[in-house]
Order: C-alpha cells, then sequence, then structure tokens
C-alpha cells in the first residue's frame, strides 16, 4: 500500500489555515518567533502534534475521526483515560517524521447525567450512519471539507450553557466540532535560550502571552522527559441557533519539549532525530492541557493586542 502523502498534507494544510484564521494566537506566536530569530517564516516551525475533540456516541467519536488518519498511514498507539474529566483519548504516529503526531480525545457521553446525554444525542442523533464511511479518503478536498462541516445542527445557547455546567469539554464539542484544538510547537530544536520549556515559556510570557498555569505552568512527565505548556485559548464570537451571540472559549496553542533518550545521549545536537527523543504523550501533562479551555484559565486574557 502506498500511503497518499500528498493528500495528506492537503489536508493537514486545510486544518492549520482554519485554525490560524481561527485562534489569533497562532499567528501572533509566529510573529513573536519570527520577531526574536527563531524561525525564518511560519513554515520552519516543528509541529509536535495536533488535536481533535471528540463525542463518544454511535457514528462518531474516536472510531469515526480515526479512520481519516489511519487512511493516510498514521498508526495508532497508546491510550489514555481520564476519569474525572470522562475522557478517553489515543494518539496516533505519523506515516513519516516530518508530519505531527494526532491527539484525538472522546467524551465518555455515558458516563454524564440523563439530562446531558439528552441534550447531546438530540444533536448527535442527526448523525445516522459513520460518515466517514460514506467519505471518499482518497479525494483530500473531499476530506477538507468533511473537517470543516457542521455534522449536527447549530446548538441552542441554553443547550451550550447547560452541558458547561457538568463538562466543559462538552460544550466545546457541540459548538466547535472537530476544528483543530491545537498545534504544538517544538521548542527542543530551536536556538539556545529557547530550547527549553522553561526559557520558552519566559519569552512567551515576556510578549504577553497567558499561559495555563493548572497544575503549575510547565507540566513534565514522571521521566522527566517530556514537559508542555499551553496558552489559554482566547475568547472566540460563537453566533447560537437561538440568536444569541456569545463569547465562548475557542482553540489554543501548545509547545513541547521533548528529551533526548539515554542511548543517544551522546550524540551531537545536530545528529539528534525525533526517533532519538521521548515518544508519546502523558496523561497527567494532558490532564491539565485539557484545561486550557476551561473557564477555570480562559478568565485570564491574554495583553497581546489582536489587530
Ligand atoms: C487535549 C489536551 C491534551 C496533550 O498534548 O497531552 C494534549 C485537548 O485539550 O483536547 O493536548
Ligand atoms: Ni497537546
Amino acid at each position: 500500500m502506498t500511503t497518499d502523502l500528498n493528500g495528506l498534507k492537503i489536508v493537514l494544510g486545510g486544518l492549520m489555515r482554519r485554525y490560524r484564521d481561527r485562534v489569533p494566537d497562532v499567528q501572533l506566536v509566529i510573529d513573536a518567533m519570527l520577531r526574536e530569530g527563531l524561525i525564518n517564516d511560519g513554515s520552519d516551525i516543528e509541529n509536535d502534534h495536533i488535536a481533535f475533540r471528540t463525542m463518544g456516541v454511535p457514528n462518531l467519536g474516536i472510531q469515526s475521526l480515526e479512520k481519516i488518519f489511519l487512511h493516510f498511514g498514521y498508526e495508532r498507539r497508546e491510550h489514555y483515560f481520564f476519569a474525572q474529566k470522562k475522557l478517553d483519548a489515543n494518539w496516533y504516529a505519523p506515516p513519516s517524521p516530518e508530519f505531527p503526531r494526532i491527539f484525538i480525545s472522546e467524551l465518555r457521553v455515558k458516563d454524564l447525567s440523563e439530562a446531558a446525554q439528552a441534550i447531546i444525542r438530540s444533536y448527535t442523533d442527526e448523525v445516522t450512519s459513520d460518515p466517514v464511511d460514506s467519505l471518499d479518503l482518497d479525494n483530500a478536498e473531499a476530506v477538507d471539507i468533511f473537517l470543516h462541516s457542521g455534522l449536527w445542527r447549530t446548538p441552542t445557547w441554553s443547550d451550550f450553557e447547560r452541558l458547561g455546567t457538568e463538562s466543559e469539554y462538552a460544550a466545546w464539542v457541540i459548538y466547535n466540532r472537530y476544528y483543530l484544538n491545537h498545534f504544538t510547537v517544538s521548542v527542543h530544536n530551536l536556538k539556545e535560550g529557547y530550547d527549553t520549556i522553561a526559557d520558552f515559556n519566559a519569552f512567551l510570557e515576556r510578549n504577553g502571552f497567558k499561559l495555563n498555569d493548572a497544575g503549575g505552568k510547565i507540566k513534565t512527565s514522571p521521566d522527566g522527559k517530556l514537559s508542555q505548556s499551553s496558552t489559554v485559548a482566547r475568547m472566540v464570537t460563537a453566533q447560537f441557533s437561538d440568536g444569541l451571540e456569545k463569547e465562548i472559549a475557542g482553540s489554543y496553542v501548545e509547545f513541547a519539549e521533548r528529551k533526548v533518550l539515554e542511548p543517544f545521549g551522546h550524540l551531537p545536537k545536530s545528529a539528534i532525530l525525533r526517533e532519538h527523543r521521548r515518544e508519546g504523550f502523558e496523561a497527567g501533562n494532558a490532564d491539565k492541557i485539557f484545561e486550557s479551555t476551561y473557564s477555570s484559565q480562559t478568565g485570564k486574557a491574554s495583553d497581546v493586542d489582536i489587530r
């Protein structure tokens, strides 16, 4: 089987374009990196991973969305479970190291109250068969359009608000659907003074970005080799179907540092490839990163002006 890497480029490019248009912090982070000479242009950024959120109901969820990326040569790796947030997640390794990893999470809808389940189902029941099964995956443009189309009707503000009291994740997905939740700047290959999460966070804060501080601004795996941080999601103007216009959490930007694994510690920096560094994700880090769109974090707006 040959993997359609060209198609994958189209799909990832379409996701990044919509995300950049909708999330001002993406361009603002790129601009700040350009100003300090960390990159020559936006395409120099190494994207560690991208992430999606889904509803765990029949015909949707991880099992549906993952088919798209499995088609483009991604391979499913570890599973993670978040009891308190009622989420499951998987990560996927790309067909080739120049592509980002993918992290897909899913709400355990059955674990919510009957009332919240009824609200979610009233929307997701509109999807009566797995929409990815009727998609021509060889047609990258069709996949791109699919990822940015509705799936279910626009929610009412009252349903959104009611869901949010029980699961902020549920409310986020019912409105935002498959919009990219974040992309992730790899910091370990940047120049000295910027190549650790601590240094990169200092640079971000100097430039006015507000960081998610749930569990501390730096989230580090128990092995010490994967450190992550993220901006707090900015508010976006949402149009609800009951005619109300409200500010709700949009998407955010993440930053990751993967340290070199023990056996490759002797390699010079120029010889170090992705395969020499810590792979995968970390449930303890992820648990706190999810909160980048939660109201406990989004209250802290960024100082960087949106032009
Ligand atoms: C994903 C949070 C987890 C990571 O890298 O561990 C995550 C989300 O907010 O949907 O991105
Ligand atoms: Ni992430």
